[in-house]
């Protein structure tokens, strides 16, 4: 292991090699569509900048991200391919946008009239993607008298264009889901709409993760990847019934930093909720809820130790937790949190379950205390340490 730029016995590794075969393996399932790669939120905990150029250079063309700050960071790290902000930033950061070709999202008026003045502030135009809230119930337009006059305005004004329209599903996970197929008919009806009006963005979208898996029908050119290419799968429905298979790309490690053996009635970590029944090791790792390794873990998460499965013991700590191990070992032996060891895995998806969530929250809530270490052509290509600013 290579320490260069982190001291911690703690880190997560991100395999782009996986990423990459996942965002090609897309690219051969749906070869008509354009691949915009989802990296919002430090790309679900993988770490944007490095998800983004791998999938840039697997296939992927546009990228998305959630909020300004987002794009930007992207941008100073010198990605010139089109990003696309999904949720509303404020109308006086108009020009900023426009600036840095960062598209933004429109699906209120009022923000567009506000939004109008700032852009006097630049020359450059603003490229606008219209959402439509189609059954999501979250951001976007639900009525056509406001598509109408928000997609005519846009299309009337020489500072900003339309570049695309888009709706979310909020049931695409769901083999049989009504609302996922009404949804669709919807979105399908206010894109003929816009054809009515002579209005032709470049791009439909509608697909996240699940509906493109699952190839959601209609005149769409464009699929927002996210979670499919972590490796990871939408759901566990899905996941019996995936086209071709997901490659898990993050995996998390620690290392023994203390070992003793414990005699019948010594407790273990706060609340002494875990006594030795008998002469027993324990191992202390050095990984805790601050790093988001959640206290609600304990009882039931195991880990991978010489690719056995151990259980964690007592409550966990904020910096630490502690492992019942089978037979005295040493300091520095590695423990993988989630990932495999030898014919052993420990899935993302048993960690959701077990913290009573979904897969996405898991990488998301890996705090930035924990280095990500890439792996890149099967050898470790770059580290990052949010707390050092490498
Ligand atoms: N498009 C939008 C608008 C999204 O909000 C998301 C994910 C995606 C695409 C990618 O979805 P996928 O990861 O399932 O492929 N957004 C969220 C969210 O807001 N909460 O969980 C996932």
């Amino acid at each position: 292991m290579d320490r260069h730029h982190f001291y911690r016995d703690t880190w997560a590794e991100i395999n782009l090699d996986k990423i990459s075969r996942n965002v090609k393996s897309f690219k051969k399932h749906l070869p008509d569509q354009k691949i915009m790669a989802v990296v919002k939120a430090n790309g679900y905990g993988h770490g944007a900048y490095q998800t983004a150029v791998e999938a840039l250079a697997s296939g992927a063309e546009l990228l998305a991200v959630a909020i300004l700050d987002e794009a930007l960071a992207l941008r100073k790290q010198g990605i010139s391919e089109p990003i696309l902000v999904m949720n509303r930033i404020r109308p006086e950061y108009v020009s900023l946008a426009a600036e840095n070709e960062i598209s933004v999202t429109v699906f209120q008026k009022e923000w567009l009239d506000e939004a109008s003045d700032f852009l006097k502030e630049t020359e450059k135009s603003l490229k606008i993607h219209i959402k439509l809230d189609t059954g999501m119930g979250r951001v976007g337009i639900t009525e056509a008298t406001e598509l109408y006059d928000i997609s005519l305005l846009i299309n009337n004004s020489s500072k900003c264009e339309i570049e695309g329209v888009f709706t979310h599903f909020a049931t695409a996970d769901e083999w049989e889901s009504p609302l996922f197929e009404e949804q669709r008919k919807r979105f399908i009806k206010q894109i003929d709409l816009l054809e009515k009006w002579g209005i032709t963005p470049k791009y439909f979208h509608s697909a996240n993760s699940a509906a493109a898996l699952r190839k959601v029908e209609g005149p769409f050119n464009l699929v927002r990847l996210g979670i499919s290419m972590y490796g990871l799968s939408p759901s566990a429905e899905m996941k019996e019934k995936l086209p071709f298979p997901l490659e898990e790309a993050f995996s998390l490690h620690s290392q023994l930093v203390h070992i003793k053996k414990l005699s019948p009635g010594d407790t273990v970590s706060y609340g002494a909720t875990y006594a030795a029944k008998e002469e027993e090791w324990v191992g202390t790792l050095p990984i805790g809820y601050a790093d988001g390794w959640q206290r609600r873990l304990s009882p039931g998460a195991e880990v991978l130790i010489r690719g056995e499965r151990v259980p964690i013991i007592g409550r966990i700590c904020m910096d630490q937790c502690m492992v019942r191990l089978p037979y005295k070992m040493e300091v520095g032996e590695k423990a993988t949190l989630i990932g495999t060891q030898n014919d052993q895995t420990i899935e993302m998806d048993e960690i959701a379950s077990l913290a009573n969530t979904i897969n996405y929250e898991i990488p998301c809530l890996i705090s930035s205390r924990v280095p990500r270490v890439f792996v890149k052509k099967g050898r470790i290509s770059e580290n990052m340490n949010v707390i050092l600013n490498f």
